[in-house]
């Protein structure tokens, strides 16, 4: 190889390292705001296994402070290139709650069911009405992996205790929850126009298009 044939070629080697760097540096930032009375998160009384559920449980389907929606997912659809790798995530039991109550995984991903408390839970996880899942956890420390090959919105109930509820969204590509204050990002997307949907589990889905630049941030408020 001449020397100048071999500066190309490192020169082609180099542009490969830094290039899916570059095109994927966009990023998407915002807040989901919700216009409604803010809603602190009321309690549901606990019947059953009070010593390990305690008396009541926080309801946690709206939360909404400081006129921030939290639990929201917001997906980026139409993005081209690699789906999102698959992630090992964790469904906990802890006081007879779900933990998180609301979480979005890439296709593909596995799911540690696990139960920090010494009673019964039964597991059931339902896509609409069909099961994904169900499974008796009769004893703290247990580890139930599920891989979640199929994309939708999972709603996991406990036939033990019917206040227990949590919403796994399996998605496609790339997504983020909203914290606390509504606030959420959305990393290392290419540079493009994309429609974004939002859900929440009782307030429904909303849509917005959006232009990611290159580099730096494109913000969206998403309201509800
Ligand atoms: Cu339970």
């Amino acid at each position: 190889m001449s020397r100048r044939a071999a500066r190309s070629h490192a020169l082609a080697a180099l542009l490969a390292l830094l290039l899916p760097a570059a095109v994927r540096a966009g990023e998407l930032r915002g807040t989901v705001r919700y216009a409604g009375a803010a809603a602190p998160a009321a309690a549901v009384p606990v019947h059953k296994d009070q010593e390990a559920c305690g008396t009541s449980v926080p309801d946690e389907s709206l939360l909404a402070a400081g006129g921030g929606l939290a639990n929201v997912v917001v997906q980026v659809r139409g993005v081209s290139g690699p789906a999102p790798r698959p992630v090992r995530a964790t469904l906990d039991q802890d006081h007879c709650r779900f933990r998180p109550h609301v979480q979005a995984v890439p296709v593909g991903s596995t799911m540690d069911i696990v139960s920090s408390d010494p009673v019964l839970h039964n597991v059931h996880g339902w896509i609409g009405r069909a099961t994904v899942f169900n499974q008796a956890m009769p004893t703290p420390g247990r580890r139930m992996p599920r891989r979640l090959d199929r994309p939708g919105i999972i709603q996991v109930k406990c036939d033990v205790h019917d206040w227990m509820s949590a919403w796994v969204l399996v998605v496609e590509g790339p997504a983020a929850v909203t914290g606390a204050d509504g606030g959420f990002a959305v990393k290392d997307l290419p540079a493009g126009s994309y429609t974004v949907v939002a859900w929440h589990e009782r307030l429904g889905e909303r849509v917005a298009q959006v232009t990611v630049p290159a580099a730096g941030a494109a913000s969206l408020e998403i309201r509800y």
